[in-house]
């Protein structure tokens, strides 16, 4: 045997090594054959149950399609509920399996956490809903006002930061959940709602009167938004990582949930190599080749579920801005399956 021969030997068993170190939270989903997946405790559009008490939203579309990939069945995914305060405990703790609750990636959270932010699902930014009889046009007239703010979030020191840096000063009456925090300006107990944008237009379409609140022009900070995992499972981070790739991969490549199958037979070597005609994405995650498939035949690709859960098809009818596909004008850009 030469030396490049037992060189390659060495690297190859030290990876088999480190594959076996990093089973945990894939061989664990696998034994329980549910994924535990940790949503909002309602957050319209991201992740809220329905009046059926189904769970629907972006977020929740995504632990569908890990579930798929993983399960092979989307709906074999435990939901729950947590508040910002609870979330990333609950992750680092173990007690759910992949975070999916509109989560800002930040240095902080990323780095003293025991938390690896996997990818972005949604580029959002912070800004202000008050109400219309307020009669203020920017955030910059809101010196001395109240805000509902709620505890754990980003959202507390963007306020702080941008207050400081304008010279104003305001008060805040805190919550832990969204639908508090709504509440609270609903009964008048603050002048205005800070929170991510995305948010505010749910907040603010579930109000009983949506015309009588306004969403100011401000945006003051960038939340990307996107799934967590545990630090130190490299093997199920990358699931997760290549889930969210797919699922944009898909709409880049213009497989859908209806022409999947159909697709199989495409030409395209991209789209053969997602849905696992060639090449081994999947095995090589650890799982099985038609993952790919699964995910956009169970839920679909991520513009269909923009547009069915925070798109034109949704009551929030947020345009998909920053959140267009690179080539379409916006941020959102698959490392590309090969
Ligand atoms: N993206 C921000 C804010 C996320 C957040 O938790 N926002 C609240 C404000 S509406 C929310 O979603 N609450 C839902 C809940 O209470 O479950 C962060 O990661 O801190």
């Amino acid at each position: 045997m030469n030396i490049v021969k037992i060189a390659s030997l060495g690297i190859a068993s030290l990876a088999i090594l480190a594959t076996t170190a990093n089973a945990g939270i894939l061989e664990n989903v696998k034994k329980a054959g549910v994924l535990k997946c940790g949503v909002s405790t309602g957050t319209p559009g991201f992740s809220a149950p329905d009046s059926s008490g189904a769970w629907k939203g972006i977020d929740v579309d995504f632990c569908k399609s890990v579930a798929a990939a993983v399960l092979g069945d989307s709906s074999k995914v435990k939901y729950i509920p947590l508040t910002a305060k609870e979330r990333f405990v609950a992750l680092a703790s173990g007690e759910i399996d992949v975070l999916s609750r509109n989560s800002t990636w930040t240095a902080t959270r990323d780095t003293s956490l025991g938390v690896t932010f996997a990818g972005i699902n949604y580029y959002d930014g912070q800004g202000f809903l008050v109400s219309k009889k307020l009669g203020v046009k920017s955030a910059k007239e809101l010196d001395g006002a109240t805000f509902c703010i709620q505890s754990g979030t980003t959202t507390e020191l963007n306020l702080t930061d941008y207050f400081k840096a304008n010279k104003m000063d305001y008060k805040a009456v805190t919550y832990d959940t969204s639908g508090q925090t709504a509440d609270g300006l609903k009964k008048g107990r603050c002048d205005a709602l800070t929170s991510d944008a995305s948010q505010l237009a749910g907040i603010r379409s579930k109000m009983p009167n949506p015309n009588d609140y306004v969403m100011l022009p401000e945006i003051i900070s960038k939340e990307p938004l996107g799934p967590v995992v545990r630090q130190n499972d490299d093997k199920w981070f990358n699931i997760v990582k290549w889930t969210m790739y797919a699922t944009l991969q898909a709409e880049e490549s213009g497989v859908t949930k209806a022409n999947v199958d159909s697709k199989m037979k495409s030409n395209d070597p991209q789209v053969q190599r997602l849905l696992g005609v060639t090449g081994k994405a999947g095995v090589n995650l650890g799982l099985d080749n038609a993952w790919a498939y699964r995910i956009v035949k169970q839920v679909g690709n991520y513009g269909e579920s923009y547009a069915a859960t925070v798109g034109k098809n949704s009551p929030l009818a947020i345009p998909r801005g920053i959140n267009a596909l690179w080539n379409n004008g916006g941020l959102m850009y698959p490392m590309p399956i090969r």
